[in-house]
């Protein structure tokens, strides 16, 4: 067999982590929709995934495991500073997200980007058999598919956005936008969340570069398709993880814990500012304020998953929430009764699931969001047809999920009048706007996504 790959994926993370056991180091297939996304796809092919193995400075061998073979790519302490931590989550990801926290470009962050997307092309162009396919994703690689395309024009490229693209005014802002623009154009297929970010990418390329064309585009003789490809779920997988008895269990234990009479409004998200976590803390302080709620009637639950804690942005936003919290509880709760549940750390899939089982109403009010697979996951889990999903309306999954509750998120009074419509929904209007949500779902789940995307890049 030849050791090249047919197909080959690079992204930021490889889809395995390392894990202690007694018998000494192992590595585990990390939770996820893109790697089971993936699988079927990877499967009986020989096939290559690129990725950090998520330690600084640790150089490792290829290794396979589950069927897919694994190529760890060093980064250098330096390297995660600046590449990492700087231009990718301090340049870009505000960027993209809004400008919602002030971008800082540096450019001596510039470099180490360039140079790390450098290496993953490199080894990407080395591992991909002749007229391979690889797909790359997200913000950190967006130079790789032309570097990759000069050392290997046989290749399919294709390249996946899994947060927003943003509208001209911003992008322009990047010091490098020329250059950003024609690393993307590498591709023969650009995929984005949304419409919207797929037109704002067409748009800056005819303004910034030699493109022609409207829709798809034409650059140095090549044809680039520029399309949406919404992102989705396993829904089976969080419906039959919703019908496990012992999930069930899970449910029916944190009601009783958090009190049966009381109404339960959740959240889950990586600790990040684009999520809108302090908003949705502040609208349920309002409504404890003016009594719409009471501390026997509801509690909210906020699971905040560590996210980029070096980062200085997400230090202040985990200061800022923690102390929302402790005012409001300080102010509304009594002893052995609290307003708000607060977790700063990442549960067991079967808890998260218990969490969207026993919750009433599910808040998701990112400023900003790529998609959001939160709001899927609930709507996946509600097996009984019930239960509410207020939804921010600057979400990619807002233009799928209109039978949600939406909301603008910027706007205090309407989020917290939206929560008490939420808290107090009929359970007719519940199970009228939770069925059209989950056959949504049903009908796009991960597996057509990641097909979509492949039939797009080999047609
Ligand atoms: C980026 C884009 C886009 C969360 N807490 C726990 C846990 N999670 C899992 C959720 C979900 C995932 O993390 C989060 O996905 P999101 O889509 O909500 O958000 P990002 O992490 O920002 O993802 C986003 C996505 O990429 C895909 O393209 O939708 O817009 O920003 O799957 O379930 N999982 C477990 N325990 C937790 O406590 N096990």
């Amino acid at each position: 067999m030849s050791d090249k790959s047919e197909i080959v994926i690079v992204s930021n993370r490889l889809p395995v982590h390392r894990v202690e056991r007694d018998g000494g180091a192992g590595w585990e297939t990390s939770p996820g929709g893109l790697v089971s996304a993936m699988t079927p796809i990877l499967q009986d092919r020989p096939s290559t995934w690129i990725g950090w193995a998520g330690a600084a400075d640790c150089s490792l061998e290829p290794f396979e495991h589950d069927g897919i073979r694994n190529c760890p790519v060093p980064l250098s302490t330096e390297e995660i500073a600046n590449f990492y931590e700087g231009f990718s989550n301090s340049t870009l990801w505000p960027l993209y997200h809004d400008a919602i926290r002030t971008p800082s470009y540096h450019r001596h962050w510039w470099r180490p980007y360039r140079e790390v997307n450098e290496r993953f092309a490199t080894i990407a162009a080395e591992v991909a058999a002749p007229n391979g396919i690889v797909w790359i994703h997200d913000y950190h690689f967006q130079l790789v598919p032309s570097i990759l395309r000069t050392l290997r024009p046989d290749l399919k490229i294709g390249f996946f956005l899994h947060i927003p693209f943003p509208p001209e005014e911003l992008f322009a802002q990047l010091p490098w936008r020329r250059e950003m623009l024609e690393g993307l154009l590498g591709a023969d297929v650009v995929g984005f969340q949304t419409k919207i970010g797929a037109q704002n990418f067409a748009r800056l390329c005819r303004r910034y570069t030699e493109v022609t064309g409207t829709r798809d585009l034409d650059f140095k003789g090549r044809h680039v398709t520029i399309r949406a490809f919404p992102i989705s779920i396993d829904f089976d997988r969080y419906e039959s993880l919703a019908r496990d008895p012992a999930v069930q269990q899970r449910a029916e234990a944190f009601k009783r814990q958090l009190g049966v009479n009381r109404r339960i409004v959740l959240g889950v998200d990586r600790m990040d500012y684009t999520k809108g976590i302090d908003i949705r803390i502040k609208a349920y302080g309002e409504l404890l304020r003016s009594k719409r709620t009471t501390l026997q009637d509801s509690v909210f639950v906020q699971v905040a998953v560590p996210s980029r804690e070096r980062v200085d942005e997400y230090q202040s936003l985990r200061d800022e929430v923690e102390r929302l919290v402790g005012a409001i509880n300080g102010t509304f709760g009594e002893l052995g009764m609290a307003p708000i549940h607060y977790l700063h750390r990442s549960l067991p899939a079967e808890e998260l699931v218990g969490l969207y089982l026993a919750a009433d109403v599910m808040v998701v009010t990112p400023f900003r969001d790529g998609m959001n697979l939160v709001a899927k996951e609930y709507v996946a889990s509600r097996i009984d047809e019930d239960g509410v999903l207020l939804l921010s309306e600057f979400t990619g999954s807002a233009h799928e999920l209109k039978a949600a509750l939406q909301v603008n998120p910027h706007d205090v009074d309407g989020l917290t009048n939206r929560m008490y419509a939420a808290l107090t929904m009929s359970p007719t209007e519940q199970s009228r706007r939770m069925r059209r949500l989950r056959r949504i779902i049903r009908e796009n789940t991960v597996y057509d996504w990641a097909n979509t995307f492949f039939e797009a890049l080999t047609a």
